[in-house]
């Protein structure tokens, strides 16, 4: 058996006579400074950690009071990209409901994430609202919105299952040829330019190395998010079929309209538009841009995204104004 050694280890020297100096009364001057700094440091942080609590509750308190009048859509924002949609398909797709339906509101950048991690949200009537879809039932519900008004039963459930494929297939064929096949150009020429997504007050020059690398650190877990969802399993040419499908039936469903269901535009013609602008203007070098820009087939919803971009986003390069009230 070994036996047990206790080692017992003293504090550095110069710390005893300090401690010693100390205690007799005359503290050494080094430590007398280095105390002063540590505790100005201190006092400085935390002040400053109190102050910007502080401004984050106000501006908070502000938003609540707002959202009385308008609508705050937390969204990622717009940087300088023509034509500066969004580059967020479920943000551009609450976005653009709420222009179809002409409901005023502000979009604001700052404030991170909703409860569940994700963009968008909203701030309606002093409440915290998560999830487009759900944003969008709550406001046709409060403001009356009568854009799907006149849908059949058999009209309703397609639209449903539009945007059910819009959203959880072709969002994926997207976010995939975003954030791995063509990363390094949708980084450099799209995301950095038509985001500014949590850059807050941050002049832009000063935002946009940080979101270059933030985009960087984000890329395994998207492409992790891609594995599990089952797209990111796919090789090229079974990627290219599924994106060309999805197309497809877009295409099919709208045929010679200009709406998906029929004259006028509905509600899921904002969720299809958010997913399509993204495809044509978002997405150099991709199949997505490919089809609709250069197939024949895709003319027609080519055009559609246009025409939806034409109506409801008309001022919208170079800099979208952040404030949206319905024309009178
Ligand atoms: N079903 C959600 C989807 C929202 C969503 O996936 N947002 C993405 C941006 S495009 C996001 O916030 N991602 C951040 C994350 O997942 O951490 C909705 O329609 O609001």
């Amino acid at each position: 058996m070994q036996p047990y050694r206790v080692t017992l280890t003293l504090p550095p020297a110069f710390l005893i006579d300090a401690v010693t100096a100390t205690m007799e009364g005359s503290p050494p001057s080094w430590l007398v400074s280095l105390a002063f700094t540590v505790g100005t440091a201190g006092a400085l942080i935390g002040g400053l950690a109190l102050w910007s609590a502080a401004r984050r509750r106000a501006a908070r308190a502000a938003e609540l009071k707002e959202s009385n009048s308008r609508v705050i859509l937390h969204h990622f924002g717009r940087g300088t990209s023509p034509p500066c949609v969004s580059s967020s398909p479920p943000c551009l797709k609450l976005e653009a409901f709420c222009r179809l339906a002409q409901i005023p509101y502000r979009i604001e950048t700052r404030g991170g994430p909703s409860a569940k991690g994700k963009w968008p949200w909203m701030t309606w009537r002093g409440e915290t609202i998560a999830d487009s879809a759900f944003c969008i039932e709550r406001l046709t519900k409060d403001l009356g919105v009568r854009l799907d008004e006149g849908l059949s039963l058999e009209q309703q459930a397609a639209a449903y299952a539009i945007r059910k494929m819009v959203e959880e297939s072709t969002y994926w064929t997207v976010a995939y040829a975003r954030w791995v096949e063509h990363f390094g150009v949708c980084r450099k020429q799209v995301l950095l330019e038509s985001s500014v997504f949590m850059g807050g007050d941050l002049p832009y020059s000063v935002w946009r190395p940080l979101h270059g690398l933030l985009m960087r650190m984000a890329q395994p877990a998207i492409k992790k998010a891609l594995h599990a969802q089952g797209f990111g399993r796919f090789d090229r040419q079974e990627r290219q079929h599924i994106i060309e499908q999805d197309l497809l039936a877009l295409a099919n469903y709208l045929g010679g309209k200009p709406f998906m269901m029929g004259d006028k535009p509905t509600t899921v013609d904002a969720c299809v538009f958010g997913e399509l602008a993204l495809c044509v203007w978002q997405l150099p070098g991709s199949h997505h841009e490919h089809l609709l820009t250069k197939d024949k087939r895709f003319e027609a919803l080519y055009h559609y995204t246009l025409r939806l971009k034409n109506l409801l986003f008309p001022e919208c390069w170079p800099r979208p104004p952040k404030t949206y009230d319905p024309p009178t």
